[in-house]
């Protein structure tokens, strides 16, 4: 069999979905136009639209197909997005640049940058109800919500939010450190895997396997990304380089080093395949996803 190639196969899903996200959102000029101009702007600025390329990745992997999960894909980028908005406003981590150009509060002011995210958590919603609309059994909907909904609150990334923003410029044990980046990063890129596979059938076997890679996924790219925060550039991140440490942030390369960071990455990358086994050759999307997280540059 020929070996997967993932440039395609994220090409083409990425076109896919920057599709849908164009006709899922409102339109520029659609009243209040200041709000929907400035979620436009954050969410077309080139982002790598992983999380909703995993939830197509995780329908593929039992059998699924991109059209049956993408309302749900592209509501998990937009919850993706608005927590990136709201994460540089100056009240959190106070950044001029996201996705190689201005903030959105730099762009649009503190107030509208706010109301942007929110515009963009509510429309999620809105996108994972139209997502039921192709389900034989409304309760996968109800857990595909429950499981976003908590990924994304304060049992997840707000929450991971919140110890991370509480032990900003102090010394914080290894697992506080782990909880930030399970929390804060990790239980979004676990639950687009998860929920793509529950909108297609999955079965609680092939979840339970799905929901442990994603796991070790998410982790490995909170890592990853640490490691590019000390290594990378800003023409590279599309942001400022090295802002964890201004910020006094804990991260894994100073807990550990940078050697030890990257072997950590790269184990939890092969559990994550490790975990994937029992889905054959269905899973090489995100067997092919994991090597990206390892590999990026941005
Ligand atoms: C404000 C509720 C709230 C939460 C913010 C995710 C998050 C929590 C903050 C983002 C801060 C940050 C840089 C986290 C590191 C991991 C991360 C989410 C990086 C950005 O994701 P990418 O690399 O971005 O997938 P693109 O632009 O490619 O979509």
């Amino acid at each position: 069999m020929s070996p997967f190639d993932l440039p395609s196969y994220l090409a083409e899903r990425r076109a896919a979905i920057d599709r849908a996200l164009d006709a899922a959102l409102p339109r520029e000029d659609a009243p209040p136009a200041t709000v929907h101009k400035a979620m436009r702007y954050s969410m077309f600025a080139g982002g790598k639209r992983l999380r909703p390329i995993l939830v197509i990745a995780g329908a593929e992997a039992v059998g699924g197909g991109m059209q049956q999960v993408m309302p749900a894909a592209c509501a998990l980028e937009c919850i993706h997005t608005y927590s990136l908005i709201h994460d540089d406003l100056p009240a959190m981590d106070d950044d001029d640049f996201r996705r190689g150009r201005p903030t959105s509060h730099k762009a649009f002011g503190e107030a509208i940058a706010i109301l942007a995210g929110d515009g963009l958590l509510t429309l999620a919603f809105r996108l994972i109800a139209d997502n039921g609309a192709t389900l034989a059994d409304p309760r996968v909907l109800r857990d595909v919500i429950a499981e976003i909904a908590d990924a994304a609150g304060t049992l997840g990334m707000v929450g991971g939010q919140v110890v991370d923003i509480e032990s900003e410029g102090r010394a914080i044990p290894a697992e506080t450190l782990e909880y930030i980046h399970a929390h804060k990063t990790a239980a979004l890129i676990r639950a687009s895997l998860t929920s793509g596979a529950r909108l297609a059938g999955a079965t609680p076997r092939q979840l339970a396997a799905i929901n442990a890679a994603g796991a070790d996924l998410g982790l490995a790219f909170q890592i990853v990304d640490d490691i590019l925060d000390v290594e990378g550039s800003l023409a590279e991140l599309g942001k400022t380089a090295g802002s964890d440490r201004r910020k006094h942030k804990a991260t894994y390369p100073d807990q550990h080093g940078l050697e030890a960071s990257r072997v950590r990455a790269k184990t939890l990358i092969e559990d994550a395949k490790a975990a994937l086994v029992p889905l054959g050759r269905a899973a090489d999307p995100i067997r092919g996803l994991a090597d990206f997280v390892f590999e990026r540059r941005s």
